[in-house]
């Protein structure tokens, strides 16, 4: 008798332990499975990437951690580019600073897609007014071998830590983006030795060595799947694919040596986050200036398609059907309008796109002279549109 009751006792201490909203019910609903986060109280972003119904069409803007912030320019006078991304702290100081003045709904965590380079090995510096510069770019298909796939997602760990502590400082007031350069764009970088307006040294590769290209772009996809892992583990409730280099690719090249690489990031993903019962997160593909090939990128399995500005929003729509969410797209060189005209366009833009599947931003980054006035302007102008 004192037995079943002692057994009682301990069934009962069992349950109260196990069941999930004595810890966190939004991290065991929706959430990472494996580490207890601030109940998320802002989900129009995360809701807008799934088709349901939201209260307001979500808007953030890429970059907007970055150099038009004089916040931000305070802070790297005395920090170093990457430094800041490898200091959680710092990394969330930042990713914070657009959050405490404009009414965003999305954070996105402050990195930048050449960490993976530099995991793998390459030297990776940030040259002021130039931008990432590698010193020692991978040359010909030899220089393959000073690659260190071994232990790179460790060497990012980092970059898990930033995420799970912006989940805390954030405490739910809205979701945070993880994200990673797309496989092209990475080669890219890692051939010219920096960004490149004709991305000739690259393109030379992928005629002259077929083979050798296709073997770099699968070694930087596992890298990016296994890095987009780790990032949902730590807490990143969304993620973003940038393929920013696909503008120097036409259709052809586009379908060959860019689309194959997505759809396995995507599938993998997907694959090995089911496998291991951690909730899937929706996905963004932004391939800029890939507009030639809509229909395709809808194939892939991605939950949002990013535009560039080039592209008309009811076209976009035709072209990718109704079940996917589409993201952007207003040309950041409108952000130096008068506020009535930037006003004006981006309440046309959300028109166009509509309440339901869509996510406002910009076609591209935000460039570093933009006024603060124009973000304002910016944010409300996309919530008060519909
Ligand atoms: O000195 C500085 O402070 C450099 C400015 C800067 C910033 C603020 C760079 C250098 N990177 C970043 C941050 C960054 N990069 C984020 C932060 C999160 C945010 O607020 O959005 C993100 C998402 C990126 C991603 C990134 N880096 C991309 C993809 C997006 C895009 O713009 O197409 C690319 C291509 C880079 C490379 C890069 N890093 C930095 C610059 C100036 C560049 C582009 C260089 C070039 O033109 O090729």
């Amino acid at each position: 008798m004192k037995d079943a009751k002692l057994l009682g006792l301990r069934l009962v201490w069992l349950w109260w332990l196990l069941w999930p909203t004595n810890v966190c019910s939004d991290h065991f609903k929706t959430d990472s499975p494996l580490q207890p986060f601030p109940v998320l109280k802002n989900d129009n972003l995360l809701r807008a990437a799934r088709g349901e119904v939201v209260d307001r069409v979500p808007v953030w803007v890429m970059r907007q951690a970055g150099r038009y912030l004089p916040e931000f320019q305070e802070l790297r006078k005395q920090h170093d580019f990457f430094t800041v991304c490898r200091t959680p702290e710092l990394a969330c100081e930042v990713t914070m600073q657009p959050l405490r003045r404009f009414d965003l709904d999305a954070s996105i965590i402050f990195s930048d897609i050449l960490v993976i380079p530099q995991a793998l090995g390459l030297t990776v510096e940030m040259h002021a007014g130039v931008g990432p510069v590698l010193p020692q770019p991978i040359k010909v298909p030899d220089d393959l071998k000073r690659l260190t796939p071994d232990g790179a997602l460790s060497r990012l760990s980092y970059v898990g830590d930033a995420i799970t502590m912006m989940r805390h400082k954030l405490d739910g007031r809205v979701p945070l983006i993880g994200f990673s350069g797309a496989p092209w764009t990475l080669m890219g970088y890692m051939i010219e030795g920096g960004g490149s307006k004709t991305m000739s040294k690259t393109k030379a590769w992928l005629k002259d060595y077929p083979e050798d290209s296709k073997l770099f772009l699968n070694l930087l996809t596992d890298a990016i799947v296994d890095y987009l892992e780790m990032q949902v583990k730590a807490g990143a409730q969304m993620l973003q694919v940038f393929e920013s280099s696909a503008e120097h690719l036409s259709k052809e090249d586009f379908l060959e040596w860019s689309v194959p690489y997505l759809r396995r990031i995507r599938d993998e993903l997907v694959d090995r986050l089911n496998k291991k019962v951690i909730p899937v997160v929706p996905i963004t593909l932004f391939a800029k200036g890939a507009g030639h090939s809509l229909k395709e990128q809808s194939e892939l399995g991605y939950d949002v398609i990013g535009l560039d500005w080039t592209v008309d929003p009811i076209e976009a729509r035709n072209l990718v059907g109704p079940n996917i969410t589409l993201q952007g797209n207003l040309d950041p060189q409108d952000m130096y309008r008068n506020p009535d005209e930037l006003r004006n366009l981006t309440t046309e833009m959300v028109h166009k796109f509509g309440k339901s599947r869509y996510i406002a931003n910009l076609g591209h980054g935000i460039t570093p002279q933009t006024p603060l006035a124009s973000m304002e302007v910016l944010v409300e102008a996309v919530h008060k549109a519909l």
